[in-house]
C-alpha cells in the first residue's frame, strides 16, 4: 500500500538525525517531527545555567564523516550547553536535514493499520500521515519528573524545572532561591551556572547525598584540538573497543591489587585527572564487589570532609549508598559552594518539607523565605515519553499495555519489540544508550537500525515484527547483566525506580554489557539476517525476504 512516507521519525535531537540522513542516503522518503523550535532534543529543553556535557568533547562527537569531524572544533574539554545546541545545527546543515524536519509538532498518536501494516501518525495541528515505518527517537530523557509538594500552587515566587527551562533569561541578582534535587542538573545549577554569585541566598534541598567528582573542565588549546584531528581513526578504534564508547574509561585493574596506599595514591590522581577517570578507570570492580566499592566511597567522603568548613554540613553531604550505583556525577568545586555564606544546606532526610506557602518552604524545623524555587528533579527516564504517545501496535494495545506500565519492558537488542510491527526505537529501552557515550552509541544502534529499515524497503518484506522470544532472552540477558553489579541496591532512575507512581521493571532497563560487546551483537545479528525479527507480507506470505 502507498503511504505518505516511508518513515516517520519523532523527535530531532541527535538520534533523530542521525536517524534521518541514514534513511535519506538509503533513498528513502522520511519526515521528523519536533516538538521544539529547534534541533538538541535534551540539549535544546535543558538550557539552565551552568549545564555542561559530562562525555568529553574528543568523543561527544559524530565521527562517522570525517571531515564533519575535522570542520568542528570545541572550545573545552566538556561541551557548555549553548555549544553543544550549535554543534547540533551544524550537523543539521552540514548535512542539510532541515527541509525534512517539521518544527512545533507533537505526534499525539501512532496507531499500527494491521489491514495495510502501515503506521497511522496524528499531529497535534491535526493532521494524520501513514509511514511504512515509526522510528521513536524521542530520548530517554526528555519527560521531566515534577514533584507533587503540598502547597506549591500557592507559590507567589517564580518556579522552573532544569528540564523545561525557559528560552528568556532567568535572572537571579539578589534573590533568595531554593534549588531541590542534587542530581548531576541540581549539582551543576549548583556550582556551574554562577548562580551562587548572584543571589542573595540559595538554599539546596537534598534528598539523597551523592559522589560527586570534579569534571576539570578546560579550555582547549589548539595543539590539543590539532592532535584530535589528526588522530581521529586511533580515536575511533579505541572507542570502538572501549566499554563506555570513549577513551580513558575502562581499566583491567582490581582495587584488590594494590595497597591501600597506592589506592589513595590512584583515586587522588583520578581526582585531579576529572572526567570519567575516578569512576570508570581507577578500578574494574568497584560496581560489581561491594569492599571495592567502599574503597571509593570512603574516599569521596574524606574529601568532602576536607574540602567543606562546617563539619556538620560536611556530615550531612556525604553519601552511604554504594558509590556508583546512581549515575556518577562531575561538576567542579561543588563541595566548596558549600562553604559560601549565602549557601545552605537542607537535608531532606532529616528535615522534611512539610509546604510551600506563597513566600517559602516550610520544613519540619524552620521557614525558608524565597523568590524562586529550581527543581532538579530529574526524569521520567527511558519509558515516560514512549508512554505519553499514544502508540497502539497489534490489536489496538498501547505500549503502556504491552511493557506493563513499565514493570515487563522488553525489547529486542534495545531496538524493538512484539506487538509493534515496523516500529524502531532509536537508543531504546535495554539498549546501551545512557551507560555509554550518547553519541557513539547512537551510531551504533540508530546506524544498524537504519540499515536494518533499508534493507526492509528494498525488499518485498511488508511487516518486520521483533519475536517474543527474542526480546524475552534479550530482556533477561540484560537484567542478568545487572544482577552481577550492584545497581540494583539503589533507588534510580536507572533502576526505574525514581518515579513513585511506576513499578520497578522486572528486566533492567540498559544493558550493561559496554559499547564493544553491543557491536559485536548487533554486528553478528545483522551477518546472519537480522535474527530475532519475523518478516512477512500479505501480498507475497512465502516470499518475503530480506534481500
Ligand atoms: P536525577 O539524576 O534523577 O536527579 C534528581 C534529583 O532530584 C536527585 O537528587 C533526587 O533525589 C531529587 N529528587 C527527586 N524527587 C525529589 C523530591 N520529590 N524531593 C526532593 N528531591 C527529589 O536527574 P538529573 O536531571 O540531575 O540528571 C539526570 C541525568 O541527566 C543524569 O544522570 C545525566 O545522565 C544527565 P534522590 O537521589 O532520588 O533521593
Amino acid at each position: 500500500m502507498k503511504t505518505d512516507l516511508d518513515a516517520i521519525v519523532v523527535g530531532a535531537g541527535f538520534s533523530g538525525l542521525y536517524m534521518l540522513h541514514r534513511l535519506r542516503e538509503q533513498g528513502l522518503t522520511v519526515r521528523v517531527f519536533e516538538r521544539g523550535t529547534a534541533v538538541g532534543g535534551t540539549w535544546y529543553w535543558n538550557r539552565y545555567p551552568g549545564l555542561q556535557c559530562d562525555t568529553e568533547t574528543i568523543s561527544y562527537s559524530f565521527t562517522f564523516d570525517k571531515a564533519m569531524y575535522n570542520d568542528w572544533t570545541w572550545s573545552r574539554r566538556f561541551a557548555p550547553r549553548e555549544e553543544i545546541q550549535r554543534y547540533a545545527e551544524y550537523v543539521t546543515d552540514r548535512l542539510d536535514l532541515r527541509k525534512d524536519i517539521q518544527f512545533q509538532t507533537s505526534v499525539t498518536f501512532a496507531h499500527f493499520q494491521e489491514d495495510s501494516n502501515t503506521w497511522k501518525v496524528g499531529l497535534d495541528d491535526g493532521t494524520v500521515l501513514t509511514a511504512r515505518y515509526l522510528v521513536t527517537a524521542s530520548g530517554p530523557l526528555s519527560t521531566a519528573n515534577v514533584p507533587t509538594l503540598p502547597g506549591l500552587p500557592s507559590f507567589a515566587g517564580e518556579v522552573y524545572h532544569t528540564a523545561t527551562w525557559p528560552r528568556e533569561d532567568v535572572q537571579f541578582a539578589g534573590k533568595r532561591i531554593a534549588v531541590i534535587g542534587t542530581g548531576s542538573s541540581g549539582a551543576q545549577v549548583i556550582c556551574n551556572g554562577g548562580i551562587a554569585e548572584q543571589v542573595e541566598n540559595m538554599v539546596v534541598f537534598q534528598r539523597t547525598p551523592q559522589y560527586i567528582t570534579p569534571a576539570k573542565q578546560m579550555v582547549l588549546s589548539e595543539e590539543v584540538v590539532r592532535e584530535r584531528k589528526d588522530n581521529l581513526d586511533a580515536l575511533v578504534e579505541e572507542m570502538k573497543n572501549s566499554s563506555f564508547g570513549a577513551p580513558g574509561t575502562s581499566t583491567d585493574r582490581s582495587a584488590f591489587e594494590h595497597t591501600p596506599e597506592q589506592r589513595k595514591e590512584v583515586f587522588e590522581a583520578a581526582w585531579e585527572y576529572g572526567a570519567q577517570a575516578f569512576a570508570l578507570a581507577t578500578y574494574n570492580d568497584l560496581t560489581s564487589n561491594e569492599e571495592a566499592n567502599g574503597f571509593a566511597a570512603q574516599f569521596v567522603r574524606d574529601k568532602i570532609s576536607e574540602i567543606v568548613t562546617d563539619q556538620e554540613t560536611a556530615r550531612k553531604l556525604m553519601p552511604t549508598y554504594l558509590f556508583g550505583t546512581k549515575r556518577p556525577i562531575k561538576a567542579d568545586n561543588y563541595y566548596e559552594t558549600f562553604n559560601r555564606d549565602n549557601v545552605e544546606l537542607v537535608a531532606l532526610k532529616e528535615e522534611p518539607i512539610q509546604e510551600v506557602t506563597s513566600n517559602g518552604i516550610q520544613t519540619a524545623d524552620g521557614f525558608y523565605e524565597l523568590d524562586m524555587i529550581i527543581f532538579a528533579t530529574g526524569f521520567d527516564a527511558v519509558t515516560g515519553t514512549l508512554f505519553n504517545m499514544d502508540i497502539r501496535g497489534v490489536g489496538g494495545q498501547t505500549l503502556r499495555e504491552k511493557w506493563v506500565n513499565g514493570a515487563e519492558v522488553m525489547a529486542h537488542l534495545g531496538v524493538a519489540t512484539q506487538g509493534f510491527p515496523n516500529m524502531f526505537m532509536c537508543q531504546g529501552p535495554q539498549s546501551p544508550s545512557v551507560m555509554a557515550n550518547f553519541l557513539y552509541g547512537i551510531e551504533l544502534n540508530v546506524g544498524w537500525t537504519a540499515r536494518l529499515i533499508g534493507r526492509l524497503a528494498a525488499s518485498n518484506v511488508e511487516r518486520a515484527e521483533a519475536n517474543a522470544d527474542a526480546e524475552f532472552q534479550w530482556a533477561d540477558m540484560v537484567q542478568k547483566q545487572a544482577e552481577a553489579t550492584l545497581l540494583l541496591k539503589t533507588e534510580s532512575w536507572w533502576s526505574g525506580a525514581n518515579i513513585a507512581e511506576k513499578p520497578r521493571p522486572k528486566y533492567f532497563l540498559t544493558y550493561l554489557g559496554g559499547v564493544k560487546n553491543y557491536r559485536e551483537v548487533l554486528d553478528a545479528n545483522e551477518a546472519n539476517g537480522f535474527e530475532g525479527f519475523t518478516f512477512s507480507s500479505a501480498l507475497e506470505p512465502a516470499a518475503a525476504v530480506l534481500v
